[in-house]
């Protein structure tokens, strides 16, 4: 009988969370209270020195590691970088290489890498795509990307399957030959190369395929993991390529591949600067502010992108031992932008500004100045200078007013 009762109630609880609206606050006035953990208040410790900062800030990359993110890989890989093929492009402005990474014979990605030919040592711009690199441009050289993608309209895509009309669906995203004649170069991957995006992905990506040779178990990871560790893997392959300037990488990411850039660039300190395109809830947004998309509704959308304990803090949220601002501090020193669209209020941009504003404590230790105590600036008004913010009218999507604000950041806060 007492199995029955608890069988009942864990059922009744499961159908209720399952039963719960997916319907979102779009009010502000019911967002309620909050505080924010301090990023300078570790446990009972208080830092106060760069130097402080730098031997503790484990303390923190280890709580997202065990609540939210998951754990990345300590060791280090057979990676074999091959070149596949080479060519100029853009009537010569720019070179395109395709490499394949291969990974112990059981995984391989394919990177495109397409540099200016001006520059000698060019600073490039590193980032995951969603659906294929032949999204990225039409031209036909890049390979068909044939692994599951999260994109699925006819006729470019069906049934998760890019088709060859995918070639440069999503051109508008990269702005290739804008980045080539401000003099940087672009580095792409699929982010299915190293997890495909569903909740079965991991059982074919480098979780499981390589998770003896990683000594890491499937979950003790997630999906941010696995792209995150993907993308330091494309560091590593970047940092043996003679024309990119290695100390002038900048990793950046939209949406969901905006929390994965968070988390690489928080992880791998040799990411020279971050940016991170409205990547929302997990990612610049604040938990603690329940708009737009909450931990609840995520971990119950996207049930592979973190741990399990983190969907235990939704409803939750103040019990939470970090905020995404925290995530945010483990970016210093380092120059950061931080962007919204108004039309993407799912984001919760006014959450994503906070966070970024509350970064400027740890960058004071190292006399490095914030955004300030400034209110949430107008559309297409950046703001700051090391740490910056946008918020420009439009939908969720990463266009070319966002890139133009990236180059000029990558311009002046690289140099
Ligand atoms: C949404 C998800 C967001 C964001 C977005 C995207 O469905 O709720 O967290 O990541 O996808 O990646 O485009």
């Amino acid at each position: 009988m007492k199995r029955f009762i608890l069988l009942f109630c864990f059922l009744n609880t499961t159908i209720m969370a399952q039963q719960k609206p997916f319907v979102a606050n779009y009010d502000e006035s019911k967002v309620g209270a909050f505080t924010l953990p301090d990023p300078l208040v570790m446990g009972s410790k208080k830092i106060t020195t760069k130097a402080e900062w730098e031997k503790n800030r484990g303390y923190w990359l280890d709580l997202f590691a065990s609540h939210m993110y998951g754990k990345l890989p300590k060791k280090k890989l057979k990676q074999v970088n091959t070149l596949i093929s080479k060519k100029e492009i853009l009537g010569g402005k720019a070179i395109q290489s395709i490499w394949k990474m291969d990974f112990e014979g059981k995984v391989q990605a394919t990177v495109v890498v397409i540099l200016p030919t001006a520059v000698k040592k060019a600073p490039v711009f590193l980032g995951l795509n969603f659906c294929g690199n032949q999204t990225i441009s039409t031209d036909e050289s890049i390979p068909m990307f044939d692994k599951y993608v999260v994109c699925n309209n006819a006729p470019d895509f069906v049934n998760y399957v890019s088709q060859p009309s995918s070639r440069g669906v999503w051109a508008t995203r990269w702005q290739i030959e804008k980045v080539i004649d401000a003099g940087f170069g672009t580095i792409t991957a699929a982010c299915g190369d190293f997890e495909e995006d569903h909740a079965n992905g991991y059982k074919n990506g480098v979780r499981t395929r390589l998770a003896s040779a990683l000594g890491l178990k499937p979950e003790e990871w997630t999906a941010m993991g696995a792209w995150a560790w993907g993308l330091s893997r494309i560091m590593d392959l970047a940092q043996n390529i003679q024309q990119i300037d290695p100390n002038k990488v900048i990793v950046h990411g939209h949406s969901r591949l905006g929390k994965a850039a968070m988390w690489a660039g928080a992880n791998d300190q040799r990411f020279a600067a971050i940016i991170s395109n409205e990547s929302g809830e997990g990612g610049a947004a604040l938990s603690r502010r329940i708009y737009g998309e909450t931990i609840w509704r995520i971990t119950n959308s996207f049930p592979h992108w973190f741990l399990p304990k983190y969907a235990t803090y939704s409803d939750r949220e103040n019990e939470l031992p970090f905020d995404q601002h925290i995530l945010l501090s483990l970016l210093s020193p380092r120059p950061v932008y931080v962007a919204s669209a108004f039309g993407d209020q799912w984001s919760d941009p006014k959450g994503e500004f906070l966070s970024t504003r509350e970064m400027e404590k740890v960058y004071a230790l190292y006399g490095k100045k914030g955004l300030g105590n400034i209110e949430m600036p107008g559309l297409n008004q950046p703001v700051g200078q090391l740490i910056r913010y946008h918020i420009r009218e439009g939908k969720h999507d990463i266009n070319e007013y966002d890139w133009e604000q990236y180059i000029k950041f990558g311009k002046e806060e690289l140099n």
